[in-house]
């Protein structure tokens, strides 16, 4: 059912004056007595040894890099190392509530946050759990290298297990928790709840989002936890997570047992510093990070100031937090207040502040503070917080000594001919029914579906008996082809959502889900703000969480607000976390024409460029449905290019036309559309139709016989059909809509010229659009390839056609002019 909110005038236009809330700044109070009662001496001691533990973990690291040694161990860390050194209240403050259900994301400075979150884990599980965990993990190599000769029982164990995983990992080794794919930036430890951590400033923000929703969902307990910089507050993933995060949809649309919005904090910790831009008084207005939750939603995010120096103000902080996002009530946000004594990086200068400053915070250092209070409470004597710092110290040795030897930790990769372990890790290649048991939530079944019904009237393939096509509104369309392919695997798999703009009601831009919004609860079907980023990077934080995602790009152009997400999150995650993540997403672009510069370009070059992604361009409904079914089973970050000229069209090639059941097109298999001798021509996405029109040519005026293969994929994609069709014909022209400079296709160019060069009798020939913007409707014929630009093409370049007049210039000449304009 379409939704019904009202936008009344008489409400909307009505005078009035809008109230915000205080905001609490720094508002703990409470004494140790309470403290004692609440956590117990043991927690809270336990809390300082987990500070010390970072502390010196990250003194460890400032010490390598700075002097090439820590404690007479020398070694030569090449890497990055942003140190966290005077942050460690906030981040064990914040996971001392945690349970392992609950995930914190972060950032290029979360060494102590996985710490913290695995300490925090360590302490609280059972002793059985720990060493299940310990022992399944990677096939027990970590545990393998730390439990050589321990005496020590699980728990201590456990420390060790967790410090040695993340070293290992900073320092590139196959032990570590990534294999040392994700290194000091990237690690993270899922298993206790320590999620990824993005190089990528404020990366962390829409994926977390992503998380939540997945949570809420999928009905899984727990909260999430975005922890970002100050400095990063400012970046365009936070604001549109935010924004994603605070849709009212989830109260006024959503069915209430779903449990309202997704449990989802933001928290900020605040150094008042980026790099060295300072956020207090410099590069930002808000004067307090906490101010920026007031105007997002009625509920101000329920935002406040802690004072991140004490732990326990921060562990309050949280733990009432959470209990609002549990209750479906959030998002919340907390500007957490901290300082780093240690610089960016270890070569950082501190240029941008005074000795007079960090010599301020220091003096009121959170590790020397909290021991104080300690001891003035009664909690601990002095000599057993001494004890603590010599344990640590020692243990750092000892993890240091095993993380540094490359006979106990060696590389995962080495130069040279032989396996291909990297490699191997950029894709998982499973294929997966569906991603959880329970029944799909649907609110209609599939037969009852009324586009369902309509379609079953319609001819499913292209051609009728009468050997002439159907008309479009008779015919199972590339549109109705995606639908079905959509349809199905949201009724097996009930972890499956898609999500958008103008997804529901509308149909998503181009009305492939029409039908879907009677089909589907709101929270597998849903519109999100205008928020690129966030759809894309929601769905990769859903995804890694073990849920299949479909976000949808209305145009193939809004990529660019959807780059990071797409350059450096989704394709990268599996690799990085050395399969540790899967990342079942489906994004579908559509490519169009007619619309001008800003909402007609191929980027399918883009794509191609990015490791760890699949791309796929189907161009019939046939290859539509299979790609897609094909897509949707696997566990594979895919792009999914559909053209808007194609989108209308019937299958013309496979006999019988679309199949009404479920099949798949075999992974990265080009299609041989119409066989010949003569020359090849190789399309990828609608040029197909263009090419075939220049074979009818070629036939009837040349008497030349050109074998036409659809690419199809683009990624991974099997050149052996082309090589073969190109040793048989001995000439290959390429064509696609891209524009032709850094096109895809120049790099299949370049593999057919060296896997077939023997058998060419003339070079490889690219016909692309224009390297100009794409011009109104009216005058496109002469930005994208026609039919006779082929013709042309392979006159000037490929194969002289007797008699042939040419009515564009393709000329080497020609190519060489452009390329000296630049265009
Ligand atoms: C998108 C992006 N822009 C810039 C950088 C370079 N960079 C790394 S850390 C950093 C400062 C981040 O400041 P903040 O978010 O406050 O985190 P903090 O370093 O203080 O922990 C910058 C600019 C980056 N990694 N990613
Ligand atoms: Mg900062």
């Amino acid at each position: 059912m379409p939704k019904s909110i009202l936008v009344d005038p008489r409400e909307v236009r009505a005078a009035g004056t809008l109230s915000f809330t205080d905001i609490p700044l720094n508002a703990y109070v409470s004494s140790a007595k309470k403290e004692i009662a609440k956590y117990g001496k043991e927690t809270m001691v336990r809390m300082y040894r987990d500070m010390a533990v970072i502390r010196e973990f990250e003194t460890m690291l400032n010490t390598i890099k700075i002097k090439g040694a820590y404690q007479g161990i020398a070694y030569d860390h090449m890497g990055p190392a942003h140190l966290s050194i005077g942050q460690e209240s906030a981040v064990v403050g914040q996971c001392m509530p945690l349970g392992i259900e609950d995930f914190i994301f972060g950032s290029h400075r979360s060494h102590g946050e996985i710490i913290a979150k695995c300490l925090s884990a360590v302490g609280k599980l059972p002793d059985a759990q720990l060493s299940s965990v310990m022992e399944g993990y990677m096939g027990g190599a970590a545990l393998g290298v730390v439990s050589r000769g321990a005496k020590a029982g699980v728990k201590d164990l456990a420390i060790d297990f967790v410090l040695y995983g993340v070293l290992a990992e900073i320092f590139g080794r196959a032990n570590g928790f990534n294999k040392g794919l994700g290194g000091s930036m990237h690690a993270f430890f899922a298993p206790f709840g320590s999620m990824p951590n993005n190089a990528i400033v404020g990366g962390s923000g829409d994926i977390s989002v992503g998380a939540a929703l997945y949570k809420r969902i999928n009905r899984k307990p727990g909260i999430v936890i975005g922890n970002i910089g100050d400095g990063s507050s400012a970046c365009g993933p936070v604001w549109e997570a935010i924004m994603v995060s605070a849709m009212d949809q989830y109260r006024t649309l959503w069915p209430k047992e779903v449990g309202g919005a997704p449990p989802i904090l933001f928290n900020f910790f605040n150094n008042f510093y980026g790099m060295g831009g300072q956020t207090l008084g410099e590069t930002m207005g808000f004067k307090v990070l906490a101010r920026i939750g007031a105007g997002v939603n009625p509920e101000q995010m329920h935002a406040e100031r802690v004072d991140g120096f004490n732990p326990l103000a921060v562990a309050d902080a949280i733990e009432r937090k959470k209990k609002i996002l549990l209750a479906g009530k959030g998002p919340a946000l907390l500007d957490v207040v901290t300082y780093r004594y240690s610089g960016h990086s270890p070569s950082d200068a501190s240029s941008y502040r005074t000795k007079e400053e960090v010599a301020l915070w220091q003096d009121m250092d959170c590790i020397k503070s909290y021991g104080e209070y300690l001891v003035e409470n009664k909690v601990a004597v002095a000599a057993e917080l001494d004890a603590i710092q010599k344990s640590v110290s020692e243990r750092m040795k000892r993890i240091t000594e095993l993380a540094v030897s490359l006979e106990i930790s060696p590389r995962i990769a080495v130069p040279g001919i032989g396996p291909d372990p990297i490699g191997g890790m950029m894709f998982s290649n499973g294929n997966v029914e569906k991603m959880d048991d329970r029944p799909a939530e649907m609110l209609l079944p599939v037969e009852q579906n009324p586009r369902v019904i309509a379609n079953a009237k319609k001819s499913r393939s292209g051609i009728g008996p009468d050997g002439k096509p159907v008309a479009k509104s008779q015919v199972i369309s590339l549109r109705d082809a995606i639908f079905e392919a959509v349809l199905h695997r949201f009724s097996i798999d009930p972890t499956m959502v898609a999500f958008g703009e103008e997804n529901r009601d509308w149909g998503g831009a181009f009305a492939v889900y029409r039908g879907l919004t009677e089909a589907l609860p709101y929270h597998r079907l849903f519109n999100t703000s205008i928020s690129e980023g966030a759809i894309v990077g929601a769905a990769v934080g859903y995804a890694l969480c073990g849920g299949r995602a479909v976000p949808e790009l209305m145009y193939c152009d809004f990529l660019g607000r959807s780059g990071d997400e797409v350059f450096n999150q989704v394709c990268k995650w599996q690799s990085m976390s050395a399969g540790v993540l899967k990342m079942p997403l489906v994004l579908r672009v559509s490519v169009g024409s007619k619309y001008g510069a800003q909402h007609s370009q191929d980027w399918t070059s883009l794509i191609a460029h990015l490791p760890g992604l699949k791309a796929m361009y189907p161009a019939t409904p046939y290859d539509a449905k299979g790609m897609l079914n094909l897509a949707l089973r696997g566990t594979d970050p895919v792009v999914y290019f559909e053209s808007q000229r194609l989108y209308d069209i019937g299958e013309m090639f496979v006999p019988g036309g679309v199949p009404a059941g479920y099949y798949e097109v075999p992974e990265g298999e080009p299609a041989v559309r119409r066989t010949g001798s003569d020359i090849t021509i190789v399309t990828v996405g609608s040029t197909l139709y263009r090419a075939l029109a220049a074979a009818d040519v070629l036939a009837e005026k040349y008497g030349l016989s050109a074998e036409i293969i659809d690419a199809r994929f683009i990624n991974p994609l099997n050149y052996a059909p082309i090589v073969d069709s190109v040793k048989k014909t001995g000439r290959c022209v390429l064509a696609s809509d891209a524009c032709e400079r850094g096109s895809f296709l120049h790099t299949m160019a370049s593999n057919i010229s060296q896997m077939a060069f023997d058998s060419l009798d003339a070079p490889v020939a690219v016909v692309g659009a224009r390297n100009w913007i794409t011009p109104a409707a009216e005058m496109e014929d002469t930005f994208f390839p026609q039919t006779e630009w082929i013709l042309d093409t392979i006159h000037e370049r490929v194969l002289p056609l007797p008699g042939h007049t040419v009515s564009t210039n393709q000329s080497v000449g020609e190519m060489l002019r452009r390329n000296r304009a630049g265009v």
